[in-house]
């Protein structure tokens, strides 16, 4: 059995002013074309599937047409847990119809998917709250996967039905997964995890990720759940929230976050990105391989001290989103400015760092004068922030604003 194991599309993101729905198009294509090609028998997609809980039309139209496409008419399932970024809720409303195409959304860590059959397609055979067990057309083991979608500390203790239990949440979940597992889990099916969450091994020193894809089962990261509170009983662990790729290990098992597709901040310059093929055969280890995805655009930093060689990088890196630090004696002047932003359509930001003559760099913003006069000022920061001079009518604005202010 072949299983396409990925997670963290956040569909409607953007870095900067720049949104990524053209890339994130082009990638969904390219990882529907993998499970094409590599004849995968189902497709994991271990949460934040969105990025937002009210996501655009246009992510939500790309999820479904992606996801139909996948579960190529109910023969091979498609199995997504809500994230941290998605609604539970909205994840789960289109169920009934999902389910007629082969696609299993499950917002809720207890979600309790009904039995079900699709004529010469997916049948879910035995399912309990967090649990699914399906057969696939051409296969002749059931796939098992314990479900843990995202959900914070309190709630995930009220769903898991433990809310006046003692003890921390990693030895709740451990409990909980062990008896799904004992219940339901034997070597004569290929069993597996998919959860949305923070797990570390528990010697490691809890690292602090970029943006939003911090430790969420407490801020502080105290609570992470150890590869030792994983389930005996999975052949493989398919994990989603960290943007990079990160292979562990529970006993044989493999316990990977596939990563996202695309890079999404500063902090993910420069990764490479993949999904994972998991191949399983009941009560064998099983093998995994990382296919590489190309169709994103990378994102980078880069510092240039004079605007010709900015302008040259950039005419020659078309493909990269851009983070630019322009060192410089002066300001950057708006014709400046403008040779930058005309050469490029991927610049997510331009920093200004000027270097003062103590020889200290310091942000451009900070060396405001402040013995001009506001009309100054505001012309400086104007310039700053749009790359122009402010028109008439602004400064007329301005005096106006300026002079009500005095009146009163
Ligand atoms: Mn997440």
């Amino acid at each position: 059995m072949k299983i396409l194991h990925t997670a963290d599309w956040h569909l409607g993101k953007s870095i900067g002013p720049i949104p990524r729905h053209p890339e994130q198009l082009e990638v969904l294509e390219e990882i529907c074309s993998i499970a094409e090609r590599e004849h995968v028998d189902a497709v994991l997609i271990a949460g934040d599937m969105f990025d937002t809980f009210n996501p655009p039309v246009e992510s939500v139209e790309l999820f479904y047409r992606t996801v139909k496409r996948l579960a190529d008419g109910g023969k091979r399932p498609v199995v997504a847990i809500a994230g941290n970024h998605d609604s539970p809720e909205r994840i789960e409303a289109p169920d009934p119809l999902a389910k007629e195409c082969g696609v299993i959304l499950a917002g809720f860590p207890n979600t309790k998917i009904s039995p079900f059959a699709l004529q010469d397609g997916i049948k879910v055979v035995r399912s309990d709250n967090g649990f699914i067990e399906i057969m696939i057309p051409g296969c002749t083991v059931p796939l098992r996967i314990l479900l843990t979608a995202f959900a914070n500390e309190k709630r995930m203790k009220t769903y898991l039905g433990i809310e006046d239990a003692e003890g921390s949440l990693r030895q709740l979940l451990q409990m909980n997964w062990k008896e799904t597992g004992d219940k339901y889990m034997d070597d004569k099916g290929v069993n597996i995890l998919m959860a949305h969450l923070f797990v570390a091994s528990s010697g490691a020193e809890v690292t602090a990720e970029p943006d939003d894809e911090k430790p969420i089962l407490d801020i502080g990261g105290a609570q992470a759940v150890y590869l030792e509170n994983l389930p005996e009983h999975v052949q493989y662990v398919a994990l989603g929230h960290l943007h990079r790729t990160i292979k562990m290990k529970h006993g044989s098992a493999p316990v990977n976050y596939s990563g996202s597709p695309l890079s999404y901040s500063l902090h993910e310059a420069e990764q490479a990105k993949c999904v994972m093929i998991v191949d399983a055969e009941p009560g064998k280890p099983v093998s995994v391989s990382e296919i590489p995805l190309t169709k994103g655009k990378t994102v980078t930093r880069q510092t240039f001290t004079d605007i010709d060689t900015a302008v040259e990088w950039l005419m020659a890196n078309q493909n990269s989103l851009v983070e630019l630090t322009m060192q410089s004696d002066t300001y950057l002047t708006a014709e400046e400015r403008k040779r930058l932003v005309q050469s490029h359509n991927g610049i997510i930001d331009i920093i200004p760092v000027v270097r003062t003559l103590d020889g200290k760099d310091d942000e451009q913003v900070s060396s405001v004068d402040l013995g001009k006069s506001v009309e100054e000022i505001f012309v400086d920061f104007f310039l700053h922030e749009k790359g122009q001079q402010p028109n008439d009518e602004m400064m007329s604005l301005l005096r106006e604003v300026i002079g009500t202010e005095e009146g009163q």
